[in-house]
């Protein structure tokens, strides 16, 4: 699998633009970090963006959370991405028809699809949903159309998840369909060994972003399962996505130096460096 290369030589050879874009973002600052900045206001969202900026290739948003969100939310998100040189994700798990998540995607109160360089969906409602989204994507003009790409949630960290077996690998047949758009999965590993029923196409190189990483916990009381950033990556995570281990800390830009250091390092490992 190609998790064995470098970042580098992955933005080299990536089919996709934008997983070349994340590629060359992580090898540029020596981050696979993606913070999941679940906060509630603009000002603590903008806040923990130009802090942990340096530190992180990503930022995960959760846009429909804020209290006050507005054109200045989205306008701040974007200056600081330019400054720090991050790109944007909004977990908005997408899941419903496609004349639906064509609506919440492009448009509406949240704009997504103007700001969010990634986006994610469930596959719940079946391979109509990937085609309906990409079609969106590819609808904008021009540069955004080639700046935008999905991830799909392939496998969940919560206890009990139902996202395993078939779903999973519907998954990875899905993304196989249109690799244009979709970049790869928001899973707990490398899904290269999952029986689907798509075949892989020889530059196959999906990219896989780990939820649930946590340095000094295992999990939560509402069940949510955490692994460390050695772990994700060793599994096959290119981006490891950390939440409360990085903002609810006592110093949430050290612990962001922190997961920056320990998942380059086991990157590093991963590559044979
Ligand atoms: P934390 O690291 O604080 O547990 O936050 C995890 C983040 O990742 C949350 O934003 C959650 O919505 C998201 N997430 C997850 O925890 N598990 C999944 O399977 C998929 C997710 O998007």
């Amino acid at each position: 699998s190609k998790s064995q290369l470098t970042y580098g030589a992955r933005a080299s050879t990536h089919p996709n633009p934008l997983a070349r874009k994340l590629f060359q973002v992580a090898e540029a600052k020596k981050s696979n970090v993606t913070v999941s900045a679940d906060v509630t206001s603009t000002k603590e969202l903008l806040d923990l963006a130009d802090q942990l900026g340096p530190y992180i290739a990503v930022i995960k948003t959760h846009i429909d959370i804020l209290t006050d969100f507005g054109p200045q939310t989205i306008a701040g998100l974007q200056a600081l991405a330019q400054k720090h040189n991050f790109l944007i994700f909004e977990d908005r798990k997408f899941i419903d028809i496609g004349n639906t998540v064509q609506k919440q995607y492009h448009g509406g109160t949240l704009r997504i699809s103007e700001w969010a360089h990634i986006i994610n969906c469930s596959i719940l409602p079946g391979e109509g949903i990937v085609e309906a989204l990409a079609q969106t994507a590819q609808a904008m003009d021009f540069p955004y159309g080639a700046d935008r790409g999905l991830l799909i949630l392939a496998e969940m960290t919560s206890k009990g998840s139902l996202a395993t077996g078939p779903y999973t690998a519907a998954s990875v047949d899905y993304a196989r369909k249109y690799p244009s758009f979709v970049l790869g999965f928001v899973s707990t590993r490398s899904l290269g060994e999952v029986p689907a029923t798509v075949a892989a196409s020889a530059d196959e190189d999906f990219v896989v972003f780990t939820t649930g990483v946590n340095l000094s916990s295992t999990g939560d009381k509402l069940g949510q399962q955490y692994q460390t950033p050695q772990s994700a990556v060793g599994r096959g995570a290119d981006f490891i996505i950390a939440g409360r281990g990085i903002y609810a800390a006592p110093d949430p830009q050290e612990a962001a130096r922190q997961y920056q250091q320990q998942g380059w390092e086991a990157y590093v490992a991963r590559v044979g460096g």
